[in-house]
Formats: C-alpha cells, sequence, structure tokens
C-alpha cells in the first residue's frame, strides 16, 4: 500500500495502461487456448464453466458467510448462480483504478484470493478463477448486493461493456450476494453449448452432501414446465453414504461417521457395511472427486484393515495363528467416503486427480483409526458383523485363488490358448486392435465376414452372460463366456489384473438395439465394471450403437438412430421417388457388409466411451438392475423403458 502513495500520477498512469495490456493479453491468451484452462472445449469444458462460478460461491459458504447456492439454466442455455455471501468487494483498487468485482472478472487467477484473507478450498480442478470464464462467454453479467446497494457490471467477450454501476440504493443493509450470469461463446464451444441437466444435478448433489448445511437448487427454465431441485444435507458425507446404498442391503444403521482436524486439514469419513462382494470407496480434496486416490485413501485404508484386525485379536474373533485379514478383506461390502479439506492440495497422476501430501495419510489415519477403534468397542455387535464379513472375504479369495489356479494349469487363462470362439484380428499391436464382443452366433458371424481383419477381432457370445452381482468369484471363474472374455483380452483376472496387458485398446460391446440387447450390454458393463475396472479408467471400453433405420432414395442413403430423425429426414426429402425405409430390429438382420458400414466401419460408426467418471451411478445402477431388491428394479425400468438412457 505504502508504495503506491508514493507513487507520481504518471507512474500510476503507466502502470494502469499495463494492467489494461495484461488485461487483454491475458484474456486473449483464454480465447486462443481455452483448453489449457477448462480442460477441453467439449461438453466437459462447458460445464466447467459453470462449477467455476458455482465454487466461488462454495468458497464464501466455507468461508461461513453463505448458506444458499441457486443455479439456474436459462431457456436460452445461458447460466444464473446466486450465492447470499458478502458480495464481491466493489471498493476501488489504487494500482488499477478500478473497482474489485472489475478485476476479478478480467485478470487471470485472480479468484477468491484478494482482501478476503483465508484460502481457496473448493477450487475447481483448474481453479483458474471467474476471469476465464468471462473470457469465454459472449456476454456475462454480475450484480452485487451489499451495503444497501445493488451494484451491476456487464461484461461482453471478457470485455467490459458497461463499467460497474450503482442499479439500485435504499436496499435493505443487511442483504448481500452475488449474482453471476452468462453465457458460453459458441465460437469456443464448437461441439456444443447445450447443458445437461443431469450432469449438472449429479454433482450438485454430490456438492451438497459435502458441505453440509449448505443449501444448492438447480432450476431447468427450458423445459415447457421448468423443473427445480434442492439439496441440503444437514448430515453430509453420511447422507452420501445412505444414498450410495439406498439399493443395497446394509449390515448396520446408521453410517459411521467420524469428523476431525490435524494440522489444519480437515478429515470427514462415512462408512457403513453391506452384503456386497465388492466395495464402493470414494474420496475427495476440497470437493474435487480424486478418482486416482492418493495420500487419504492410502491413510483410510490402512487404519481401516490395522483397526478391524486389532480389534479381531483383542477380542479373540481371529485365532493367533490365523493370518491377518488383508484390505481386500476388511473392504468387501463397504461403502464409503473419504472427504480432506486441504489449505494447499498437491494433486499427481495422470488426471490430476490423485492427492499427493503426505501430511493428508497421518490426518486420516489418526483421525479415523482412533474413533473407529472407539465405535467398534461401543458396538460389539457390529464389530462382530464386520470382522464376520471381512473373515468370509478371506475365506473366498483363498478359495478363488485355489481355483485360480487349478483353471490356469488346465490352461483356462493362458494367453496362448485363445478362445475357441475368437476370430483374432492380424495385427499383434493393441493400440490399433479392437475387440468386439457381438451378441448372438448370426450376428457374429456377419461381423466375422464383415470386419477389416488387420485391427478387428470378433468374440460372439451367447445370449444372457452370468449376472456377476450375484455370484462369488470362483464362480465367475468357472464361466464359459466370462472366461473367454478374459482370455481374449489377456488381461488375467483378480489380483494379477494388469491393463497393460490389454491385448486391445478399444473393447466394443455390440448388442442389439432392443430390450434384451440392453441387458446384455448391461450384464457386461457390470462384469467389466466389477472385474475389469481398469479398462474403465484406461478409456479401453466403448458401446457400439448400431442405426435403427435406413432411408433410401436413389443414388441417396442415409443411418439413423430415431424416430425424430426419421422424421425430420423425410420432412426435407422431396416426396418422389418414394423414399425406401428399412427398419432394423437386430444386428443379426444386418448383412456383413451393411453390418460393416454401419456399426464397424472407423468411417463411418458411432461409439459411445464409457466414462469411468460415471463410476458413481454406475455402482448405483449396476446394484439396483442386479441386485435383490425388486422395488426400485420395476421402478427404473418403467422409468427408462428402452434401458435407452442408460450412458453408464
Ligand atoms: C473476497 C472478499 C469478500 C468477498 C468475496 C471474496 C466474495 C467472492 C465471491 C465470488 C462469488 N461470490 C462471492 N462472494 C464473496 C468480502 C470482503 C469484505 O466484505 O470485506
Amino acid at each position: 500500500m505504502a508504495d503506491y502513495e508514493h507513487e507520481t500520477k504518471a507512474e500510476q498512469a503507466r502502470e494502469y495502461d499495463a494492467s489494461q495490456i495484461q488485461v487483454l493479453e491475458g484474456l486473449e491468451a483464454v480465447r486462443k487456448r481455452p483448453g489449457m484452462y477448462i480442460g477441453s472445449t467439449s461438453a466437459q469444458g462447458l460445464h466447467h464453466l459453470v462449477w467455476e462460478i458455482v465454487d466461488n460461491g462454495i468458497d464464501e459458504a466455507l468461508a461461513g458467510f453463505a448458506d444458499v447456492i441457486h443455479v439456474t439454466v436459462e431457456k436460452d442455455n445461458s447460466i444464473t448462480v446466486t450465492d447470499n455471501g458478502r458480495g464481491i468487494p466493489v471498493d476501488i483498487q489504487k494500482k488499477t483504478g478500478k473497482p474489485a468485482l472489475e478485476t476479478v472478472y478480467t485478470i487471470l487467477h485472480a479468484g477468491g484470493k484478494f482482501g478476503g484473507g483465508g484460502y481457496k478450498v473448493s477450487g475447481g480442478l483448474h481453479g483458474v478463477g471467474a476471469s476465464v470464464v468471462n473470457a469465454l462467454s459472449t456476454h456475462l453479467e454480475v450484480q452485487v448486493i451489499r451495503g444497501g446497494k445493488r451494484y451491476a457490471i456487464a461484461f461482453d467477450h471478457g470485455h467490459v461493456k458497461t463499467p460497474m454501476y450503482v442499479a439500485e440504493e435504499g436496499l435493505d443493509p443487511d442483504r448481500h450476494g452475488t449474482i453471476v450470469h452468462f453465457l458460453p461463446d459458441p465460437d469456443i464451444f464448437r461441439e456444443t453449448t447445450t447443458f445437461d441437466i443431469k450432469t449438472l444435478t449429479t454433482r450438485i448433489r454430490e456438492l451438497a452432501f459435502l458441505n453440509k448445511g449448505l443449501r444448492i437448487t438447480i432450476r431447468d427454465e427450458r423445459p415447457e414446465k421448468p423443473t427445480e431441485e434442492d439439496f441440503l444435507y444437514e448430515g453430509g458425507i453420511r447422507h452420501y453414504v445412505d444414498y450410495l446404498n439406498e439399493n443395497k442391503t446394509t449390515l448396520f444403521e446408521p453410517p459411521i461417521y467420524v469428523e476431525g482436524q490435524e494440522n489444519g486439514i480437515t478429515v470427514e469419513v462415512a462408512l457403513q457395511y453391506t452384503d456386497d462382494y465388492h466395495n464402493n470407496l470414494l474420496t475427495f480434496t476440497n470437493n474435487i472427486h480424486t478418482y486416482e486416490g492418493g495420500t487419504h485413501e492410502e491413510g483410510f485404508k490402512r487404519a481401516l484393515t490395522r483397526v478391524v484386525n486389532d480389534y479381531a485379536r483383542q477380542n479373540k474373533l481371529m485365532k493367533d495363528n490365523e493370518p491377518n485379514l488383508t484390505g481386500d478383506d476388511v473392504r468387501e461390502g463397504l461403502t464409503a467416503v473419504v472427504s480432506v479439506k486441504h489449505p494447499d492440495p498437491q494433486f499427481e497422476g495422470q488426471t490430476k486427480t490423485k492427492l499427493g501430501n503426505s501430511d493428508a495419510r497421518t490426518a486420516v489415519d489418526h483421525t479415523f483409526a482412533d474413533h473407529f477403534m472407539r465405535y467398534l468397542m461401543e458396538h460389539p455387535d457390529i464389530a462382530r458383523k464386520v470382522v464376520d464379513k471381512g473373515t468370509l472375504a478371506s475365506k473366498a479369495r483363498v478359495a478363488a485363488k485355489r481355483a485360480r489356479e487349478v483353471t490356469r494349469k488346465k490352461s483356462g487363462l493362458e494367453i496362448s490358448n485363445l478362445p475357441g470362439k475368437l476370430a483374432d484380428n492380424t495385427s499383434k499391436d493393441p493400440e490399433i486392435s479392437e475387440l468386439f464382443i457381438v451378441e448372438g452366433d448370426s450376428a457374429g458371424g456377419s461381423a466375422k465376414q464383415g470386419r477389416s481383419r488387420l485391427t478387428q477381432a470378433i468374440l460372439p457370445i451367447r445370449g444372457k452372460i452370468l449376472n456377476v452381482e450375484k455370484a462369488s468369484m470362483d464362480r465367475i471363474l468357472a464361466n464359459e463366456e466370462i472366461r473367454s472374455m478374459f482370455t481374449a483380452m489377456g488381461t488375467g483376472f483378480g489380483d494379477d489384473f494388469d491393463v497393460a496387458k490389454a491385448n486391445y485398446h478399444k473393447l466394443i460391446i455390440m448388442t442389439d438395439a432392443d430390450v434384451d440387447g440392453a441387458h446384455i450390454r448391461t450384464l457386461l458393463l457390470t462384469l467389466i465394471y466389477r472385474y475389469m475396472r481398469p479398462l474403465l479408467d484406461a478409456g479401453f471400453v466403448y458401446i457400439a450403437c448400431p442405426p435403427l433405420y435406413r432411408v433410401r432414395q436413389g443414388k441417396f442413403q442415409r443411418y439413423l438412430d430415431s424416430d425424430d430423425e426419421l422424421k425430420e429426414l423425410l420432412g426435407k426429402l422431396a416426396p418422389a421417388p418414394k423414399p425406401q425405409i428399412q427398419r432394423y430390429k437386430g444386428l443379426g438382420e444386418m448383412d456383413a457388409e451393411q453390418l460393416w458400414e454401419t456399426t464397424m466401419d472407423p468411417e463411418n460408426r458411432r461409439l459411445l466411451r464409457v466414462d469411468a467418471q460415471d463410476a458413481i451411478n454406475a455402482d448405483q445402477v449396476f446394484s439396483m438392475l442386479m441386485g435383490d431388491k425388486v422395488a426400485p428394479r420395476r421402478q427404473f425400468i418403467e422409468e427408462n423403458a428402452t434401458f435407452a438412457d442408460l450412458d453408464v
């Protein structure tokens, strides 16, 4: 501060010019290489804009000044985010001679760090600040309510259009908050500028779970009848676990919940056991889902394994000569959410979603272990169920290992012994190799004839494979269809699974576009999700999308996916000669040439990549579709009659 007071007017003017140049260059850089700032300009980048603005409101809530955030998708696909925080400061900054409010939206990285003290906790994955959203929006307006006034400012492609002014005076002096409204620039987001309400709702629900007591609403103004959902969880991640286990059979109620602090790191853990064979462990740092885990996850796993074993031994639930339960044993059937808030998180890993700070490991370990041990001692009946579950898992693990060894000796899973039905491709380069899992022998036959032999391998499977959701590992291993998938992929199974050994970097599920096909696809996805998960994380799993119609008129020919597309095209085509419409019922109805042209040819086909980021939904959907509880399954099937929306 003092420095500026001794500057001459000329010096101040120079600095002002310099800062203006900085603004122009900064925004220019963002518009030139948006991917550098928001990851991509795909749908994901588009939604990132919302999170950037919502995060600012969440920071204000975490600082204790806001407790409501409203998000609205307007009719024109613009977004409004409102919070009831202090309001972005509007005072004039000496250096620039501009209001702080303007600076926040025009200077890169000028996010919540100024003036407010404390640190930015939520910060999106890229944590780039509101100015990036501004630079990538055709227009953006902000209104701030504080001190009895309403201030407003408007921007155009990141540049000030209407400098800040007082829009209203004499308001209730106790009112305060910030309203941001922006329209993403279609010149930047060329793929799409349409927001997906499901994507927004899922993340907003998650943010509400992760920030207990914070109310977040999401409103969609686009449908004829606007929709609105309201999320507020006083119990925070406890309710997240309830939600994740909604369709499962739990071993006790309510979830165990721990909250504590160590070295400035806030730790929250919620967990509950189910009768499942797998686990569902979600970890977060500063509200960011750490898909790749990291130190907080290690601390939790280490503490969980140690405490269960210590408790079991202290209470004679295990014999002295028995080996310890492994981490996998004590996690069987576990649903857990671990959430830490760290003042200076270091993100590592391929997708920068792995926490690296070693102090988070000890903070989680200590906070959780103490509380969990006390909980087990105070609830001996629950403790017994937890130990029993682990013991059972350990027995199954040993049995599966034995079965696997036997199978391997019988040459079941040896890579050299490819399954008989597999028509392998000639290239040995996994990067260009694709494995099509095809429903039915007849479609399998066409696929074998129509394929590109160099890059495409075909594995036909007969109808419904085993439901792995309801089967133990040894039964799964005994299943022929499933074994042939593992053998063809070459990745090994269970503990031996190694994605680096994958023979194909594309595993493409090709089933009919009917309810049976959708069921088979779900069975296959369940298998992949539960037992070949690294393939999903690597982005190797795809769904082929065979078309529903072919329309021909003279030389013109087009394949279509829906009734709507058909209607639209028929509206455009000349009435004569009469367009020939063929409707495909199943893959089996296409000959080899048609199958190649519509569904397999890389030039024409449409593949849906199965997104590992949807894994949370997937776990729930699979539990529901494949598990014991019938009521939610029936409801889901009624709501998604053709399964066409099952974008897991
Ligand atoms: C820093 C200081 C102050 C408010 C904020 C940041 C703030 C930023 C955003 C972004 C969206 N909503 C927000 N609400 C508040 C206030 C400093 C003061 O009042 O003295």
